[in-house]
């Protein structure tokens, strides 16, 4: 607990462009909880490293990424933005938190199952371990609190085992995290197979919504998007295409599906689909609007960057020296 308020802890990882269905599955949340919290939003770079990146695209992308959760609306004045690279701690307190967690019990991680298969040539120890470096990052800052979309309840899950374990050991040093999923957005699909969720890694870009695709490209999904030939706007799951566009459209202009339902009864698929591309272009601009200007403002950035690494770096070091002596390393010498 700082200053009396829960803290709040979470991460995205600066690989792929960003789809609406990050922004309203986790931005979007991370935003209304702001205020409740103390909050740590961290660009976790050092988790992107597990797959094979372009060292150029990544330094863009985390940059254009730590950008995008101040255009969202989180004050970083308020809010800790930072790279998680920028802080040792996290790789300090994985290497301890490595030690005390069982092959056995990583080996059971579907995410790991899937990067695995997906990246066969490149099955690296960090790939394997990547579930230590999230709970280091979310213990490292006492969090109570945690938001990620439903596939990251399992590291969330593990994260609390190496906790208790930590703690049974050695007494009460870490706090032990609640994973938060949100109602409204938790699982946006692909606008061109529902059954399959929107993705940053999908292949086909007229699955995916980009947080940056301009008006006419936005419309243009929407228009295409998979629907059925029921023609009537009903929330139901015999038809998951529509459900999804409603959970959109819902999810941006703040109505319920079924005043959603209500307000297109007896309208055609083709204005309800304008409808949800006008909804999407108008929650959109002014958040490409802010992260353009804020990507002009080198300087304001930089001292963010600067300031916020800094005030991680202070609470992160509270929990490493704190479990640095309970491990039995000798005290430092001033
Ligand atoms: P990838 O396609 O590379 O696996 P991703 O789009 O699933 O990436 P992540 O970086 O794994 O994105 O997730 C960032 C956050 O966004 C997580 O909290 C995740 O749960 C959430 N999220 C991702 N996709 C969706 C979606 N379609 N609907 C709701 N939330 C999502
Ligand atoms: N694994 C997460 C990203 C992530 C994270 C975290 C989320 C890394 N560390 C700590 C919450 C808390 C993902 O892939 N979405």
């Amino acid at each position: 607990m700082i200053q009396d308020k829960k803290v709040l802890f979470s991460g995205m990882q600066a690989t792929g462009n960003l789809t609406l269905g990050n922004y309203l599955g986790a931005l979007k949340n991370w935003v209304t909880l702001s205020d409740e919290y103390e909050c740590f939003y961290s660009v976790v770079d050092m988790h992107s490293i597990t797959v094979r990146q372009d060292p150029a695209t990544l330094r863009k992308r985390a940059r254009a990424l730590l950008i995008l959760y101040i255009a969202a609306g989180l004050d970083p004045e308020k809010n800790c933005i930072y790279y998680q690279s920028h802080v040792s701690g996290h790789a300090e307190l994985a290497w301890i938190l490595n030690c005390f967690t069982y092959m056995g019990e990583l080996n059971r991680m579907t995410q790991f199952k899937d990067k695995a298969a997906r990246h066969a040539d490149n099955i690296n120890a960090g790939l394997f371990t990547y579930p230590v470096l999230m709970a280091a990052d979310i213990l490292l800052y006492q969090a109570d609190v945690v938001p990620v979309g439903v596939d990251q309840k399992q590291h969330l899950e593990i994260t609390r085992d190496i906790a208790e374990r930590f703690n049974n050991l050695y007494g009460p040093v870490f706090t032990i995290p609640e994973p938060y999923i949100g109602k409204v957005g938790a699982k946006i699909m692909s606008l061109q197979d529902p059954e399959k969720k929107m993705s940053k890694s999908d292949e086909n870009p007229n699955a995916s919504i980009y947080l940056m695709d301009d008006p006419d490209t936005i419309m243009r999904k929407c228009k295409r998007a998979v629907t059925d030939s029921e023609s009537a706007v009903l929330y139901r799951d015999e038809q998951p295409g529509v459900k999804n566009l409603i959970n959109i459209y819902s999810a941006c202009t703040g109505h319920t599906p079924e005043e959603v339902v209500k307000e297109f009864d007896g309208k055609g698929y083709g204005d309800f689909k304008m409808a949800v591309g006008e909804s999407v272009i108008s929650v959109l601009r002014p958040l490409q609007e802010e992260a353009a200007r804020l990507e002009r403002d080198k300087a304001y950035i930089d001292g963010v960057i600067r300031a916020n690494a800094e005030k991680a770096g202070y609470y992160a070091n509270k929990t490493l020296r704190k479990v640095q002596k309970k491990v039995g390393f000798p005290e430092r010498v001033r």
